[in-house]
């Protein structure tokens, strides 16, 4: 969707909040070796017999060779490194109780609310949008509106890792119509419940964490920076190589809620060959329409699943376009990597946060800009999704 004959549009703040406990490569593979040690010394003769699999070792320089992954926030690490639970413990929390994810939330929107200079007076929608909520409802949105004491609406919406920006499309579109006037989108990821930490292939992925941007229109902003929104881009295709089955159908087919199926589970190699290029070509066409090369970009927030993935972007977004222009990046093609954060990457200290990547790519890499540079934030992800935002610094 253009901008044209609409109202100004601009992102006037964003906030990380991340969870007090971190774990390393080393410390989560020494614990999954060590379960998956004593699952096959105890069913050895099953395995000899090839009746049950045996479970593979997991390597600490595999995952960051494979990913770019170090480590990652969790908010409860305990239950993870623990061989006899393997999955995060959280103390329950009664109904009258501010739940888990609004305080996720809450953590994050007090940051880009602050960086934005608004109260909760100034806000009049709240969209939670995330891989994955902990209740149907009452949305979390509307608690996390009622914490703040934010008069107006709020809803949650689903979008595995493209949540953050089909969020924020939504909140542009509320904006550009008149529906809303001040937007707070969230992206409270609660995701290591989800993760299967039993699973070689999938248990170094994910982190906990949560962002927040305050969209508005630039006429009520009260910093005069900012970046302004020039224009917003969406597109899916079905696939099951990305999938997490869990769900209250469960309980009439009968079927393990939380069996292996139910969790996270993918085709990571799969994604990694059929997502790369059609990233590419949806950033590349959406510069189009904005009659930009993507030389003229100053910076690629992308989403943050695996450092390798993101350079294969890059190439293939680079690749047969003649030299660099205004602005452009050179001979350097925007890889992401040590040599500059031209599509900066976060993964190694948060690994994936699902939705939250670009956000927190974008809120610690977006200072050093110049008025007038622009930039796009691109998510990709399950469904397949992918969507972007071009934005220009004011
Ligand atoms: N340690 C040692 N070896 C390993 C490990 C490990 N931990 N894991 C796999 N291996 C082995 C494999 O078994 C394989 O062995 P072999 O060759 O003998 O079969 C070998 O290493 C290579 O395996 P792969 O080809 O699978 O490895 P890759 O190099 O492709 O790397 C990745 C695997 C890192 C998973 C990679 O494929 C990847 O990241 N792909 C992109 C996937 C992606 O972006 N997915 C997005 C999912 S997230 C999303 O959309 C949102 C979901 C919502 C959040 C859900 C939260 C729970």
């Amino acid at each position: 969707m253009k901008a044209e004959s609409k109202p100004t549009i601009v992102i006037s703040g964003s906030g990380v909040w991340t969870p007090p406990d971190t774990i390393t490569n080393e410390e989560l593979v020494t614990s999954y070796n060590a379960w998956a040690e004593r699952f096959n010394r105890i069913h050895a003769a099953a395995i000899k017999a090839g009746k049950t699999e045996e479970m593979p070792i997991s390597s600490a320089r595999f995952i960051e060779k494979a990913s770019g992954i170090k480590s990652r926030f969790v908010y409860a690490k305990e239950g993870i490194l623990d061989i006899d639970r393997m999955r995060p413990k959280f103390p329950e929390r009664k109904a009258g109780e501010l739940s888990l994810q609004a305080e996720f939330a809450l953590h994050a929107a007090r940051k880009a609310m602050e960086k934005a200079n608004k109260s909760s007076s100034d806000i009049d929608a709240v969209i939670v949008s995330c891989a994955y909520t902990q209740r149907a409802f009452p949305a979390i949105a509307i608690e996390v509106q009622d914490a703040l004491g934010i008069t107006g609406f709020g809803f949650d919406m689903l979008m595995a890792c493209s949540a953050a920006t089909f969020g924020l499309h939504r909140a542009f579109d509320s904006l550009a119509s008149g529906s809303a006037k001040c937007v707070l989108a969230i992206n409270p990821e609660v995701v290591t419940p989800m993760v299967n930490w039993c699973d070689r292939d999938s248990h170094f992925i994910f982190g906990d964490i949560s962002t927040a941007v305050i969209m508005e229109r630039a006429d009520t902003a009260a910093t005069g920076n900012g970046f302004e929104v020039l224009s917003t881009r969406a597109a899916t295709f079905f696939s099951s190589n990305i999938r997490s089955d869990f769900g209250h159908v469960s309980r009439a087919t009968d079927e393990d809620p939380y069996g292996r199926e139910k969790l996270f589970h993918q085709q990571g190699r799969k994604v990694f060959e059929e997502v790369s290029p059609k990233a590419a070509s949806h950033i590349k066409e959406h510069l189009a329409e904005l009659g930009l090369s993507p030389y003229e970009v100053r910076r690629f927030w992308l989403h943050q699943a695996n450092i390798n993935m993101n350079n294969m972007v890059m190439k293939h977004l680079f690749n047969g376009l003649e030299g660099g222009g205004k602005g452009g990046r050179g001979g350097r093609h925007g890889l992401c990597g040590p040599d500059g954060p031209d599509a900066p990457t976060i993964i190694d200290r948060y690994a994936n946060t699902a939705s939250a990547g670009v956000i927190i790519a974008f809120d610690q890499y977006s200072q050093d800009l110049e008025k007038g540079d622009v930039g796009i934030i691109c998510s990709f992800g399950a469904g397949y999704s992918i969507g972007s935002l071009v934005l220009r610094k004011r």
